[in-house]
């Protein structure tokens, strides 16, 4: 059974603050910022935004390493710029939604500064080890590198960490810990926060024994139950979304359906399942691989549970880099395409700042450009194996999540407009043509494709609803679904290469059908399409004819 249908037609925008807009001239982006851009995403036509996080961090991780959830992290502002925030952003229909790292804190954290110490009743709020005849207690290496056991000389025991060092991973087992996030998740909502994102989530259930950790999926379910009878799960119109790096199509369920998260962030799209990533960085885009992989969720979710839709976020590269084409006569073509594509899926759409203005990966150069701890890490691993650094680099340039993290581009001006102190991350060079206010300037840019993208689909149920068919199954270049709702089809028609592509299926095209499409002209000739230009893409809307129904009407 489904309950909190009402967000089904939302649409959210992620904010990775530091990035976002300086308000305040000190080179890294900040709340007031984020108020200042109000009115454009209100513009754009979003329902929500989730922010990274803000909260007290010493940024080992940029906020992935909190070091108290009640405050927020002085350079993006106080508790009184949060609260306008709120207020400000409600005012124009937007709600809010915060970023929960419950997997780990940073090691900087009091409960991890008085367990280091073995004060109670912090002693146990991590996970402690002894060591294995002066090695670690187990194998197992960490997200970001190295082993997933760091040894104390202070507390003389090894703990745990799944991503960084400085990230240890909070004892869920203990259910003071699981009683402390829900105070904090319920501090948030009662400040008027009406999302949350609950980072890396499927970690924290772990069974720990004398000689192993192993993750338990069980007790994941278990812990986030709780997390949610206990919390936000008290009210239903509260969106959360869990990153969930390890789920499959039955985990997703599960998590939904048990009233644990509104949806989860599957990775396997990300992987494309199981494609080495450096077969995914190279082009062409495996596309059958992505086939496989979106038709599996969108038939298994429907009337199960409820996807969401992403290419990419503050983890991946640029999506118009990854799944598009970044060469200036393709770029804003194929983001158009990509804008389609995802669209017109069933689930919630999430945009990453600057994919609606067609941001793209950053032209790095040397390891100095870098800034982010888990490429800083690969890099020095990759370095101690012997790899040359041309292809340490090479590989980097494409797949590091700096790619992501440049600052937005607002303008022309000096810095993107960003800010007018030296940025945190460099501008991407190319912001003289790739900025917000050239896209709010032409009637044909990628930001307002976005929003004729959003308002139609606010406007029609099929999106929502529509049942999930696939078409041209066959075709390695072009990747085509149809939506059927009753009473409504859509066809959604993308071609991912840079090639003309002929199409041979008929598509059974109405005559009085709407169109959204990347190209100036239609191409549909006698209510067929012939041939797809390079990456173009064609949403075709058009009512079914109505079933009638038998019986006397009430
Ligand atoms: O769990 C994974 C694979 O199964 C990872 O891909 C994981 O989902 C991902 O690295 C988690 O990312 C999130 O947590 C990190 C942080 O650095 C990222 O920015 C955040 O999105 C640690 O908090
Ligand atoms: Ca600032």
């Amino acid at each position: 059974m489904m309950t909190r249908a009402e967000w089904k037609n939302q649409i959210i925008y992620q904010i990775y603050p530091r990035s976002f807009k300086d308000s305040n001239n000190d080179g890294i982006g900040d709340i007031q910022g984020i108020i200042e851009k109000l009115d454009y995403l209100s513009d754009l036509g979003i329902d929500m935004v989730w922010i990274t996080p803000i909260f007290k961090s010493p940024n080992k991780d940029n906020g992935y390493d909190v070091s108290d959830y009640y405050n927020i992290h002085n350079t993006f502002g106080t508790m009184t710029d949060f609260e306008k925030l709120i207020k400000l952003a409600s005012k124009r229909g937007i709600g809010i939604m915060l970023d929960m790292v419950f997997n780990h804190t940073s090691d900087q954290h009091e409960w991890f500064q008085k367990s280091l110490l073995g004060i109670k009743p912090y002693d146990d709020f991590y996970i402690w080890k002894k060591g294995n005849n002066g090695l670690p207690p187990t194998e197992g290496t960490a997200f970001f590198g190295g082993s997933v056991w760091e040894y104390s000389s202070q507390r003389k025991e090894y703990y745990y960490h799944s991503f960084d060092k400085s990230q240890p991973d909070l004892n869920w087992q203990n259910p003071l810990v699981r009683e402390k996030l829900a105070d904090i998740v319920n501090f948030w909502i009662d400040k008027g926060v009406r999302g949350f994102r609950f980072d890396a989530i499927d970690n924290i259930g772990k069974e720990i024994s004398p000689d192993k950790v192993k993750s338990n999926i069980l007790l994941t379910h278990q812990y986030l139950k709780e997390l949610s009878a206990n919390s936000y799960g008290r009210d239903p119109k509260i969106i959360t979304v869990g990153e969930t790096g390890g789920a499959n199509v039955k985990d997703a369920i599960d998590y939904i359906n048990n009233d644990e998260l509104s949806m989860v962030f599957q990775f396997q799209i990300m992987s494309l399942d199981g494609v080495r990533e450096d077969d995914w960085l190279k082009k062409p885009l495996p596309l059958f691989q992505l086939k496989k992989i979106i038709n599996k969720w969108q038939i298994e979710l429907a009337n199960k549970g409820w996807n969401s839709q992403f290419l990419g976020n503050h983890d991946f590269p640029r999506i118009v880099s990854r799944f598009g084409d970044d060469r200036e006569e393709y770029r804003v073509l194929s983001a158009k395409m990509l804008a389609i594509f995802l669209f017109g899926l069933q689930g919630t759409p999430y945009i990453y700042q600057g994919d609606e203005i067609g941001m793209t990966n950053f032209p790095f150069k040397s390891i100095d450009d870098y800034q982010d701890v888990e490429s800083l890490n690969y890099y020095q691993e990759a370095k101690d194996k012997g790899l040359l650094e041309k292809n340490i680099l090479d590989r980097m340039s494409k797949s590091s999540r700096d790619n992501a993290r440049t600052p937005m581009q607002w303008s022309s001006e000096t810095n993107g407009g960003f800010s007018n102190a030296k940025p945190w991350f460099a501008v991407n060079p190319n912001y003289k043509q790739i900025n917000v206010e050239a896209n709010l300037k032409d009637n044909n840019s990628l930001f307002n494709f976005y929003k004729k993208l959003i308002k139609f689909r606010k406007e029609h149920l099929v999106f929502t609803n529509g049942q999930y068919e696939e078409i041209l199954a066959d075709d390695d270049k072009v990747f085509g679904y149809k939506r059927k709702n009753l009473g409504e089809e859509l066809i959604i028609i993308c071609n991912f290469s840079s090639d003309v592509v002929k199409v041979k299926s008929k598509l059974g095209i109405k005559k009085d059908f709407i169109i959204i499409e990347n190209y100036t002209h239609s191409n549909i000739i006698d209510n067929n399409i012939k041939a797809l230009r390079p990456y173009e893409a064609i949403l075709i809307y058009q009512k079914r004819p109505a079933v009638i129904c038998q019986g006397k009407n009430k």
